[in-house]
């Protein structure tokens, strides 16, 4: 394995050797015994992600900007890069050898790998969320849930319909002034920034832990004229407190959250009773990070993590973030 052992020079003093995400994996890992084949999916994903920045990047030289014209099963538009992605991830997915099926936001049904699939990990994505805002040059994501199957399991297409809780990981990537993939694991959340010279993520984030301190709100403030009369308060009172930032993709206004402090919340609303956001593949994954760095997810009555779901692509309300100020939202929300 070609072990990246990066020096960077900066003003001539040699900064200190930086750990490459294969060495990472490779030392703290293999050292701790975490689930064998799983370095597989998340070295899958950190390959597929590197093909998706390029895209992203060259997006509007290679005409892929804009729509297809066409609206995917869920009614939604389906931008030229959102096809794109989902491809690349579920052909790296496949070549991994480890996973045994994907649920995808781009797909209707559930994809089941054929043959003999060692591990069998179940793999839930969005492919690249946010993606109305390529055109824009906004900061835009893709965000993976993991989860294993059980022992002597057939996969299909209920394997998929597992609670949070039962995740072994997660992860996502940011594409924006950098590329950095989040990964989070049951002890711990690092950060790993794209070396675009080498090809390489590099170690830049250890042990994430979201601040005590919060600064920051983010909600779409325009939904507020529907929302109840608990959670028109819970959202004032937020308003009252800190600062607005709201990108308008949830893994940028995340990401944020997650390093400087700070809560999101899309909650239910009159036109939206289920929620916007989706729980397998956005809402379970960043829950499963926001609490391994010390934070929470919530539906606003429940924890996001305890939800059994019902079917692949449902949605569910989500405040998310630093944990106090979540429980004082939900607090509100719930009418306390
Ligand atoms: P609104 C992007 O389309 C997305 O799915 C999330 O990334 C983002 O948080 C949300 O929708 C924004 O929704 O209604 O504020 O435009």
């Amino acid at each position: 394995m070609f072990t990246d052992l990066i020096l960077f020079r900066y003003g001539g003093a040699f900064q200190p050797r930086c750990t490459s995400l294969q060495e990472y994996i490779a030392s703290e890992w293999r050292e701790n015994g975490q689930h064998d084949g799983l370095d597989a999916v998340i070295m899958a994903i950190a390959n597929g992600s590197r093909r998706v920045q390029q895209h992203v990047q060259q997006a509007a030289l290679g005409d892929a900007y804009g729509s297809t014209g066409q609206t995917n099963f869920q009614g939604e538009i389906v931008q030229h890069l959102d096809k794109v992605t989902s491809d690349i991830f579920v052909e790296v997915l496949r070549q991994s050898g480890h996973v045994a099926a994907i649920g995808c936001e781009e797909i209707e049904r559930p994809v089941i790998v054929e043959g003999d699939v060692a591990d069998g990990y179940i793999v839930m994505m969005d492919p690249l969320d946010g993606s109305s805002n390529i055109d824009v040059g906004v900061s835009i994501g893709s965000i993976f849930g993991i989860w294993q199957k059980k022992p002597g399991e057939t996969v299909n297409d209920d394997s998929l319909l597992r609670p949070g809780n039962q995740q072994v990981a997660a992860a996502y990537v940011v594409y924006g002034s950098s590329t950095v993939l989040v990964l989070a694991t049951r002890n711990n959340v690092y950060g790993f920034t794209l070396d675009s010279a080498s090809g390489s993520f590099v170690l830049t984030h250890p042990n994430i832990k979201i601040p005590e301190n919060c600064p920051y709100y983010s909600t779409n403030e325009g939904n507020y004229k529907v929302l109840d009369r608990p959670t028109q308060e819970a959202i004032t009172l937020l308003r009252n407190k800190y600062s607005q930032r709201y990108v308008g993709s949830l893994v940028a206004d995340f990401h944020r959250n997650l390093l400087k402090g700070g809560i999101f919340a899309y909650p239910a609303d009159q036109t939206r009773k289920d929620g916007r956001l989706r729980l397998m593949y956005e809402a379970n994954p960043l829950g499963f990070v926001a609490e391994q760095a010390g934070g929470a997810a919530s539906t606003g009555h429940e924890r996001i993590m305890d939800i059994v779901p019902q079917q692949l692509h449902q949605r569910t309300p989500l405040i998310l973030g630093n944990k106090d100020v979540v429980e004082a939202t939900v607090s509100v929300i719930k009418g306390g």
